[in-house]
């Protein structure tokens, strides 16, 4: 199967009238960011662009969204039917865990599904698939996409594409980063994208209740493995006392990999359904892609993800010895 599709994957889009784009659940500023820039550039070439949100949407990334407030959709099977389309743009993702609750929606469309995906893995039906391992974080795809379709950047497109970009390369810190990444980065801010007003948007506009959250999860940390192995967790009751909303669990994990000994950060969260999310972070010697994929999830080597059913136990259990066979 071909894999690197792109300019197959902007031709195909020439030829289409209106576009939905869909990207993962629980959106991280990569996936706003892509998702954004991609409707701004497919809106310059005067397609009709829908965007399809799955929530939880962080209040944190509406000002992305609000650069094409007409074309937002929130999905729910009762808002399927609105959207219409000729074509179907994924970007950020190419699973259908992380396309939940839309997954059926677009697999009964795969013949349409066109795929922008940096990723290692993923099992979406589609018609056309790009995926770049190599870029740091999908918005380089779809920067590259916008240069394909010779679609010229304007500021609103910069500023989602640079969201995305700091978003996923945790401001230019990360492994993943790469010559070309600062190159796209350049580009960026000769468009006008301003990191001090994305680092304000992104990075100081918590609410008091995800501060509250915080302490709740650091005062629980748990080692394993002589403190490589640290395990944060929350409850449904620890959100509902600090009133904190799902979305505001977002980088808590990180919190544990100040910490020299840890290797690998486990992060717990009880969803309401009584379902454990699971996510995972490592330094360089834990692969938790894999370990994730042991549960049905993925994502890559130093982040991944995964759902398992509850209770929390038996899940924390489960994830922490998976992780200490990847242990070196
Ligand atoms: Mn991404």
């Amino acid at each position: 199967m071909a894999d690197n599709q792109l300019t197959t994957i902007a031709q195909h889009l020439k030829d289409l009238k209106r576009v939905a784009i869909f990207t993962h659940a629980r959106p991280d500023p990569d996936a706003v960011g892509s998702q954004v820039a991609a409707g701004l550039i497919l809106s310059a070439m005067g397609k009709k662009v829908s965007l399809v949100c799955l929530p939880p949407v962080p209040e944190s990334l509406q000002f992305l969204l609000d650069m094409l407030p007409e074309s937002i959709i929130h999905y729910s099977p009762e808002t399927a039917g609105d959207i219409a389309s000729d074509g179907i743009l994924v970007v950020d993702t190419s699973a259908r865990q992380q396309l939940e609750p839309a997954a059926a929606f677009l697999e009964s469309h795969a013949s349409e599904v066109l795929i922008l995906d940096h990723h290692i893995s993923g099992d979406l039906s589609h018609r056309l698939i790009h995926r770049d391992t190599t870029a740091a974080a999908c918005v380089e795809i779809i920067t590259r996409l916008g240069e394909t379709l010779g679609v010229a950047l304007t500021k609103p497109m910069a500023t989602a594409l640079l969201a995305g970009l700091a978003g996923d390369t945790g401001w230019f810190r990360f492994d993943s980063v790469t010559p070309r990444t600062h190159e796209v980065a350049a580009k960026l801010l000769a468009a006008g994208a301003a990191p001090s007003e994305l680092w304000g948007r992104l990075m100081q506009s918590e609410r008091k209740s995800k501060l509250v959250l915080m302490s709740h999860a650091v005062g629980r940390i748990a080692f394993y493995a002589n403190d490589r192995i640290a395990v944060m967790e929350l409850t449904q009751q620890d959100m509902a006392e600090t009133q904190a909303e799902p979305w505001e669990t977002e980088g808590l994990i990180d919190i544990p990999m100040m910490v020299g000994s840890v290797v690998a950060s486990i992060f717990l969260s009880e969803m309401p359904d009584g379902k454990i999310r699971v996510s995972l972070r490592s330094k360089h010697t834990v692969d938790v892609n894999a370990v994730c994929h042991e549960f049905g999830g993925g994502g890559h080597a130093r982040a991944a993800g995964c759902r398992l059913s509850g209770p929390l136990a038996a899940a924390r259990d489960a994830v922490v010895k998976a992780v200490q066979r990847q242990l070196p």
